[in-house]
């Protein structure tokens, strides 16, 4: 296999990192369906995966991870850069010295008894001007099989590496799985990637966070293009064209289920259909129309499994029927699988994430539910699998975007949707959205925290120089995407949603649309245009007046606090955010004061 390559500099580092690593071999992966099967018994053989139940789930397998590595460790994930500027505030930093000489020590025997595989990949079509390679070093075989599913992986991107192509080093390790010595680190002033002592998803698969966001948001300033945290949605309108956005929510707050929604009965009778692009990275370049264009560098979904089932995510559920890895999910005795929320009542028989011997509504010893899923057990499957998929998912300049919607989990403060007054002020919201801290990350569930748009933890430079480089980009297109924020989590006082979400999400989408397209009028509010009473499509949709008025309530003495809590964290991201962030907030207080009622609550006219 190694013979298929004549890129020198690729065999020499392969045998460099085979030198510290000591593995017992190298193997050079060509991604066929072959190899692919191969490793998966492999794998079951040794119990680093199960095999499933084929009859229900064929070419299905489970996967457990480490009790302690179960989502992105966001405060062992650094920017290793000479200067410690370039990387922070919101970025964990080191020096490029430090870091390597650290992880060295790590990896430095660290495959002894087994085998280096070499995973050469593409982020994005092969041969795509938006294209990146890279080659993943891992002792991994699940890393293998996913990258598989998740990229363009094999011999054909070694041919497009050619003698001298240039590619992301990126070396990964499991090493000992030990917490103390977990350390995910980026060099992009080298173009390379080292994760080690880690076997969870958005540490391991190098071509995802680590390379198709932040060395990918490195690359995307110097070069003038972004690459962003945001899935790529087509929605095919009554008459049969099709417009196309891209959304940035924070890990877990529903890019996935967006992405394939399915519309609720009323408007599927208008005409509306929807394709899906991608469900978790978009990469946007300005096109030659002077529209923004976005492609999704990956060829797979992983999606978080609970909440999934037949009503929430039927497409999915579609996909995951068959040629799915799931990772700390339920597994049944029948060798089917379980999350919660799933739609078969809960098993009696199963054994759950951890390995323990599960029934739903176990208890632990301090009278606690045990649960049966981890909150962020996933599945990885191939977008060719999900029955919405788009016909441009290899289009080498992929698609126009018409409209960029940012938003979290707000269960309060954020109306369902408002639209920016133009690009800067656009900027501005998704630079000071924040959200309720989910599962996908280590750390307090629930608080609120600032997320730049949905980047905090994905951004590989200064937050600052990245928000110049948002509004140096809206001076680039000159035919730019509106800006939105949406809130789908909005809740009453007894922490219920007020929004049914999911498929009824293309309401708000649809009068996105008429906005970019400024086919309706809508009300200006301290914070933005919001929908007027009469133009949210909410045939079928039987949601009172009083719950109307609440999701598009906007308080103003929250917003006030609201505005204190984004000057704070402004100032927190240091000297380079631009002044021109700070000028939008000051606008936004005028606005607030200026336009209130003398109740302190505005509402639109619902
Ligand atoms: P990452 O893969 O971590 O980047 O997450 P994501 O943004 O793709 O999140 P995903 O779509 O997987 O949703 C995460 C959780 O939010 C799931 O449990 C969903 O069921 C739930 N969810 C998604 N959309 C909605 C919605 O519109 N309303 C409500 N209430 N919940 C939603
Ligand atoms: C996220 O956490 O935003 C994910 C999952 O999409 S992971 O790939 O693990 O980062
Ligand atoms: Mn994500």
């Amino acid at each position: 296999m190694e013979a298929l390559t004549q890129h020198k500099e690729l065999k020499q580092w392969v045998n460099e990192m085979a030198r510290m690593c000591k593995p017992d071999q190298v193997y050079w992966c060509d991604g066929s369906a072959e190899e692919n099967e191969r490793l998966k018994r492999e794998a079951i053989s040794s119990g680093e995966l199960v095999e499933l139940n084929q009859e229900l789930l064929p070419g299905c397998v489970y996967h457990r991870t480490a009790l302690n590595d179960v989502a992105r460790t966001e405060d062992l994930t650094f920017i290793c850069t000479d200067n410690k500027d370039d990387s922070a505030p919101a970025n964990n930093w080191k020096s490029r010295e430090d870091a390597y000489a650290e992880a060295r020590e790590f990896f430095k025997n660290a495959m002894k008894g087994r085998t280096m595989y070499v995973i050469p990949f593409s982020m994005g079509p092969i041969g795509s001007p938006f294209a990146k390679y890279g080659v993943e070093l891992t002792d991994s075989i699940y890393v293998v099989l996913n990258m598989r599913i998740m990229t363009r992986m094999g011999s054909k991107v070694l041919e497009a590496l050619g003698a001298n192509g240039e590619f992301t080093r990126c070396l990964h390790s499991k090493a000992q799985l030990d917490l103390s010595r977990r350390r995910i680190l980026h060099f992009p002033e080298d173009n390379t990637i080292w994760s080690v002592n880690s076997g969870y998803g958005g540490n391991v698969l190098l071509g995802k966070k680590c390379l198709a966001l932040r060395i990918a948001s490195h690359l995307a300033r110097k070069e003038g293009w972004l690459a962003e945290h945001m899935l790529i949605l087509g929605i095919e309108e009554p008459g049969g064209h099709t417009e196309y956005i891209a959304a940035a929510f924070p890990s877990a707050c529903g890019k996935t289920n967006l992405a394939m929604l399915v519309p609720p009965e009323g408007l599927k009778r208008k005409g509306y259909r929807i394709w899906t692009v991608g469900d978790d990275i978009a990469w946007l370049r300005v096109g030659e129309d002077g529209r923004l264009w976005a492609v999704n560098p990956e060829s797979g979904c992983f999606g978080v499994a609970p909440g999934t089932n037949k009503k929430t995510n039927p497409n999915m559920m579609t996909a995951i029927a068959r040629d799915t890895i799931f990772t700390n999910v339920v597994l049944k005795d029948d060798g089917g699988v379980w999350w919660e929320g799933h739609d078969d009542p809960p098993p009696v028989e199963a054994t759950n994430w951890t390995g323990q011997r599960w029934s739903a509504g176990m208890k632990d010893e301090q009278g606690k539910a045990v649960v049966g899923a981890h909150a962020n057990s996933r599945f990885t499957v191939s977008i060719e699998r999900v029955p919405t998929r788009s016909n441009r998912l290899d289009k080498l300049d992929g698609v126009p975007i018409s409209a960029l919607l940012f938003g979290g989990r707000r269960a309060r403060l954020a109306p369902l949707v408002y639209q920016a007054y133009d690009w800067q002020h656009g900027v501005f919201i998704a630079a000071t959205m924040a959200s309720e801290r989910t599962a996908a990350q280590f750390g307090k569930i629930g608080e609120v925290r600032g997320d730049p748009m949905a980047m905090l933890p994905f951004t590989g430079y200064n937050m600052g120089d990245y928000f110049r480089h948002w509004l140096d980009m809206g001076r680039r297109i000159p035919n730019p995407p509106k800006i939105f924020h949406v809130n789908w989590f909005r809740q009453d006082e007894q922490g219920r949603y007020l929004w049914p979400g999911f498929g009824e999400n293309l309401r708000v989408l649809e009068w996105v649309l008429q906005r970019r397209r400024e086919e309706v009028p809508a009300v200006q509010t301290p914070i933005g245009y919001l929908p007027n009473d009469s133009s949210l499509d909410m045939t079928g949709l039987d949601i009172p007046p009083e719950t109307m008025a609440k999701l598009f309530e906007i308080d103003q003495h929250e917003w006030f606090e609201e505005c204190d809590r984004i000057e704070k964290f402004l100032h927190s991201l240091g000297e380079r955010v631009p002044q021109r962030m700070y000028e939008e907030l000051n606008s936004l207080r005028g606005r607030l004061r200026r336009c209130c009622g003398l109740q302190g609550r505005f509402h639109a006219a619902w």
